[in-house]
């Protein structure tokens, strides 16, 4: 199962083109191209001074919209107000040149101002919104690992300019153990004229994930906002966010993520209705909000929407309650799976998880990860999701093992370290259990807890399987005999209750016993399909060409090599769950 980088919200049609803005977006576009008038509602400087100077402390307001306190701006800069660059073609070697050192178009993003405008993508009625006077201040975090200077402080600036500063407790750059030597004494320098931005300097590369706890110790703000570090903050986007938190604590509220182009840093907007869910094997998606669900609940655009899980990097949390949670498990390395830990926590752990249409940060979503894993990049990752599962997913971890997992059951081989922390963790919190999660925050999650069930038809004798007296038996086959059902397991076991069909004799002769995830000899291949060995059982244990089969007596079992028309070697469970 390769591990893919996080995929891009939706952005285009269903006929498959890419669709930068919609119609009316894109003639305010040009317009703004053409006649320098940004979609910006209120400049910084004196009028959104008097804005903030008028906030009183209780009561409501409408949303700050503010932005750049550079005006007027250039107008004709490259990237600005978001557009699409086409690089001349003579540029073109020196793009490529530079690709890698972020895995976007790195050479154009240093181009384009540190500052610049991009369309104000909120739903209309986002500006007309009142958010309360009294709203608790935010730390920013941002964590890096050679992070390209442009974007860098592109994601700085934007948070400068377009966030209340009276709700800005600080930035705080946590760089984690950065080799590049412009985010050294010069990144110092550059930040030094912004009293509120803070470095903080890792000693040792420790992750994504420790990099936000270290981020999260030295925070002085009540709310923490984590951000990815190439990034680009929308026009009234902290408000909005900081609301949620206000309106209840355990609401852990995201913006809406849209994509920054990494080729022609265009600032695109995403489909409405979006949520983040995942497939297995823990693999985190976007899906929209299913119709019926929209309209039973009168939903409209601007509406804040319930998700199953979090894309990761960038949310709202408040402080206390981050910790409450216990964090992050700091057992998570690199990059990866932490996304999934926090948004089972939050929601099995008494809060809630939602995307605020009204709040909008552009990313740049790159198809590699520019900076090395310290270990091999795939085992890190499926460790990390191994943790989350042993942890979060009770019965149900079979499904992430089974859907191409299964080898990190052989805990001799892998090593997913100590977990007793995580497991206590979740017992003090009293949280609820994944099939609660399931049943009320993702119910349209496909989840059968086994890949194939029911009665066990031998296609050669006619017979089923049963377990009777603790000796497994063929007998006529009938449904509603419970000795007769069997199920088989994602990680590959034949199991009824707790016993399961073993590619080995005991002492006894029997071919039962007590299952166990970690025993090869307990695990079968079996196909449904139509191809050459499908409905065999095959031992992987001991060979992939050994297969179980019934003696044509209807007595005993044995083990032989796989014939691909022996029916006595054929097996039909009553339901299949895939293929
Ligand atoms: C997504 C998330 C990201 C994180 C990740 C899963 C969004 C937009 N992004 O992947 O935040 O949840 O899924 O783990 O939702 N970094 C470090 N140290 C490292 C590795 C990364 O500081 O060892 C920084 C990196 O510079 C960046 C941030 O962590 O600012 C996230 O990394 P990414 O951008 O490579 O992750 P992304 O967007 O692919
Ligand atoms: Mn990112």
């Amino acid at each position: 199962q390769p591990v893919k980088a996080t995929s891009k919200p939706p952005n285009k049609d269903p006929q498959g083109k890419e669709v930068r803005m919609k119609a009316e977006d894109k003639e305010a576009h040009k317009a703004a191209k053409e006649t320098p008038k940004p979609t910006i509602k209120v400049r910084a400087g004196k009028d959104s001074k008097k804005q903030i100077m008028a906030v009183k402390k209780s009561g409501v307001h409408k949303v700050l919209s503010l932005d750049a306190t550079d005006v007027p701006r250039n107008a004709r800069a490259v990237g600005q107000f978001g557009v699409a660059v086409n690089v001349a073609s003579n540029e073109n070697s020196e793009v490529r040149r530079r690709w890698d050192e972020g895995h976007f178009n790195v050479y154009l993003s240093d181009k384009i101002p540190l500052d610049r405008a991009i369309p104000d993508t909120r739903p209309e009625m986002c500006a007309q919104n009142l958010v309360h006077n009294d709203l608790p201040s935010t730390s920013v975090i941002f964590c890096f690992v050679d992070e390209v200077w442009s974007t860098l402080l592109r994601s700085v600036h934007s948070v400068l300019n377009r966030s209340p500063p009276h709700l800005l407790t600080e930035i705080i750059l946590v760089d984690d153990f950065s080799t590049r030597e412009y985010l050294k004494e010069k990144l110092d320098k550059y930040m030094s004229q912004f009293p509120k931005v803070r470095i903080i300097r890792l000693k040792e590369r420790q992750g994504l994930i420790r990099a936000r706890l270290a981020g999260a110790a030295a925070a002085k703000g009540e709310v923490l906002t984590f951000l990815d570090s190439h990034v680009e903050c929308n026009v009234g986007w902290l408000e909005p966010l900081l609301e949620r938190v206000y309106l209840d604590r355990r609401k852990v509220p995201c913006p809406v993520i849209e994509v920054i182009s990494d080729k022609d840093m265009s600032y695109m907007l995403v489909d409405n209705f979006q949520r983040g869910i995942f497939r297995w094997p823990l693999v985190f998606g976007w899906s929209a909000l299913p119709e019926e669900y929209i309209k039973k609940n009168n939903m409209t655009i601007a509406d804040p929407i319930r998700c199953p899980v979090m894309a990761g990097g960038l949310f709202s949390i408040d402080k206390k309650y981050f910790y409450e949670l216990g964090a992050y498990d700091p057992g998570l390395d690199v990059w990866g799976g932490e996304n999934m830990e926090i948004s089972f926590k939050i929601w099995m752990c008494g809060g809630e998880i939602e995307i605020i249409p009204c709040s909008r940060v552009g990313h740049i979503f790159r198809g590699k990860n520019p900076y090395k894993f310290p270990k091999n990049r795939q085992k890190t990752v499926e460790r990390n999701l191994a943790r989350v599962a042993e942890v979060w997913l009770d019965e149900y971890k079979d499904l992430f093992y089974g859907h191409g997992y299964n080898h990190l059951l052989d805990k001799k081989v892998v090593d997913i370290g100590n977990l007793t922390e995580q497991i206590e963790l979740r017992k003090r919190l009293n949280c609820k259990s994944f099939k609660w999660y399931l049943d009320n925050v993702y119910p349209d999650m496909d989840a059968p807890l086994a890949k194939a069930e029911g009665l066990v038809l031998n296609r050669g004798l006619r017979k089923c399987l049963s377990l009777q007296g603790g000796s497994l038996l063929f007998d006529t086959c009938d449904l509603s005999k419970q000795s007769q059902h069997f199920n088989y397991t994602w990680t590959k076991q034949i199991r009824h209750q707790d016993q399961c069909i073993a590619a080995q004799f005991n002492d006894n002769g029997s071919v039962l016993q007590p299952c166990d995830d970690n025993k090869p000899e307990l695990r079968w291949f079996h196909k449904s399909s139509k191809s050459a060995l499908g409905e065999h059982l095959i031992a992987e244990f001991i060979s992939h060409h050994m297969c179980l089969e019934a003696n044509p007596k209807g007595d005993t079992f044995q083990l032989n090599s796989c014939e691909t028309s022996n029916l006595f070697q054929k097996w039909q469970f009553t339901h299949y769950n895939t293929n």
